[in-house]
């Protein structure tokens, strides 16, 4: 039958879906066990603000036979943490699959200082393993991978990315590592971040912080920039996203002396531990580094977001806040005045456009967070949110710390024991003084808080789950990635990507927020959704049930 404009399967949205219901007609159709186990995964939401946070489950183990959204701890450690970084090159120990699909290429985004600084993010590095190594073994071959990097570029830093196979036959690339090193006089270190190791991607970023900081963190105490001066943790510069924030900044007089990791270089990493303030993009990906440098060099952190124009202004004030000068407080807020009336211009005209209506995130480990700040701009409501791999407190906020048993996944994780350096060592400012300042360190109250009555959130959700509620609620816009894309869209429903965002972007700080009002409103308003219908609508749907389990 052909598709008309009164046949189409676009309905209204439904914000007063029983979500409850949904829940327990989604769990039905699970066995018992997977059932009771993702119970605890799926959340309706409180009363919003002031109601008891409701404890959820997550960074465990994915069932099986479940279709998840999460990837490898490979992806985790060389994908997101080191891709963006420029100046290194990164061996993929591994077969050339692994390498070829974590190249990433459009995605990190850098600006070499010059034509001549080093930016080896065009090329893809493998040892490209065969049968054979995977039987005698591949240390020598990765030794000759480093020499033929060394001898065609002559990086000052080389570094080696376990895949799976080479944690399965037990190849030491530490070794390695550690005698090229020694013969080629520059850095070299590995990362054991094979893609089993844990339960997501989650554990690579831990891997990826903790080889940073050993290998590389204060190896230069060069005194650089003005007189403010930050690192910036977990911004990754997808979509030219750190682009935008270091205009920001930069017009602030707020000097940034390294980013971990968008548009960056293992020279400003070198460097970070001379700065003065952490600020902390992205909890879930690089809380470490900034506990870490703080035990070690004395620098505090704090938590901000430069997604959503008023969180872009509001992080701009903590990060004041933090050094109680006149003169930056004043930058700032002169910076704010004149960034912010084009933004609320634009909010203005998408508003009556998007005002009502309903978003679902399904993203990672922060953004599901931080991108609510750019709906609620324009008065849409998220109906459902999730991480992919966020740990409770990314849902529930820091002071569930404690309480978090320790499994046997994230026993496999080095925690590395760090100590105050007895040269390097610097308090940046004493626990009174920083109370002083007005506001909260090493605080960060997670999603859940956030998150309106009656809407869901839901750990690790499944390809069935996602179908499940986007029935119920037809939501105006789906945020994930290219995984969920093309089935989401076959639902009529617009989606897009906030991992990549297809080919947009920057949606951080000022500009990005513009950007972000334009193509939603875009997205939310286009007729195309409603002429849609999926293959499964035509053809007689094939039905199964589990057996009992
Ligand atoms: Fe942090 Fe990220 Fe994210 Fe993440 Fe990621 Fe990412 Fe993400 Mo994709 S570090 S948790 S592992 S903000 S790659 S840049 S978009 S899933 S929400």
């Amino acid at each position: 039958m052909e598709t008309t404009v009164t046949d189409h399967n676009r309905t209204e949205s439904n914000r007063d879906v029983d979500l409850a219901k949904v829940k327990s007609e989604i769990l039905s159709k699970y066995p018992t066990k997977v059932a009771r186990k993702r119970a605890k995964q799926i959340l309706v939401s409180p009363s919003g603000k002031g109601s008891t946070i409701p404890e959820i489950g997550a960074n465990v183990r994915t069932v099986p036979g479940i279709l998840t959204q999460r990837g490898c701890c490979y992806a985790g450690c060389k994908g997101v943490i080191l891709g963006p970084t420029r100046d290194v090159v990164n061996i993929v120990h591994g077969p050339v699959g692994c390498s070829f699909y974590a190249w990433l290429t459009r995605r990190n985004q850098t600006r070499p200082a010059s034509k001549d600084a080093p930016n080896y993010m065009t090329y893809c590095f493998t040892t490209d393993m065969q049968d054979e190594n995977i039987v005698f073994g591949g240390e020598k071959k990765l030794k000759q991978a480093i020499q033929e990097a060394y001898d065609i570029f002559h990086p000052h830093t080389i570094s080696v990315f376990s895949t799976c196979p080479v944690g399965l036959i037990g190849d030491d690339i530490h070794s390695v590592c550690r005698e090229m090193k020694e013969t080629l006089g520059i850095n070299i270190f590995g990362f054991s971040c094979e893609g089993y190791k844990g339960v997501s991607q989650s554990a690579g970023h831990h891997i990826a912080n903790n080889g940073i900081f050993k290998n590389v963190v204060g190896l230069d105490d060069t005194i650089r920039g003005g007189e403010f001066r930050i690192n910036l943790l977990g911004e990754y510069n997808i979509g030219g996203d750190a682009f935008e924030i270091e205009r920001i900044l930069d017009d602030c007089g707020i000097s940034l002396i390294s980013t971990f990791s968008g548009n960056s270089t293992m020279e400003q990493f070198a460097n970070s531990h001379t700065a003065d303030l952490n600020v902390v993009m992205c909890h879930r990906s690089i809380t470490y580094m900034a506990e870490m440098m703080e035990k070690k060099y004395g620098m505090p952190w704090i938590k901000i977001n430069f997604i959503g124009a008023r969180a872009t202004a509001q992080s701009l004030r903590k990060i004041a806040q933090y050094f109680e000068d006149d003169s930056l407080t004043a930058r700032v807020e002169e910076v704010i005045a004149r960034e912010l009336p084009p933004v609320t211009e634009a909010m203005e005209t998408a508003r009556p456009l998007c005002e009502g209506k309903l978003a679902m995130l399904f993203v990672g480990g922060s953004r599901a967070h931080h991108y609510q700040e750019l709906f609620n701009e324009l008065g849409m409501k998220t109906m459902a949110a999730g991480y992919e791999f966020g740990h409770r407190d990314d849902y529930e906020g820091r002071q569930v710390l404690p309480s978090i048993k320790v499994d046997a996944d994230s026993r496999n994780i080095e925690e590395l024991s760090v100590e105050q350096d007895p040269d390097k060592y610097r308090m940046r400012k004493t626990e009174e003084e920083l109370s002083a300042t007005g506001q909260a360190y090493r605080e960060y109250d997670g999603l859940i808080p956030d998150m309106k009555p009656n809407t869901f959130v839901i750990d690790d959700i499944s390809q069935y789950e996602t179908e499940k509620i986007i029935e119920a609620v037809k939501p105006d816009v789906f945020c994930a990635g290219i995984k969920e894309k093309y089935i989401i869209q076959k639902s009529g429903v617009p989606m897009k990507q906030l991992h990549s965002y297809d080919y947009g972007g920057p949606y951080a700080g000022f500009k990005g927020a513009v950007n972000f009002y334009r193509e939603i409103t875009r997205m939310t308003n286009s007729k195309v959704w409603s002429y849609v219908k999926a293959p499964w609508e035509k053809d007689p749907e094939l039905t199964a049930t589990y057996a009992a389990g």
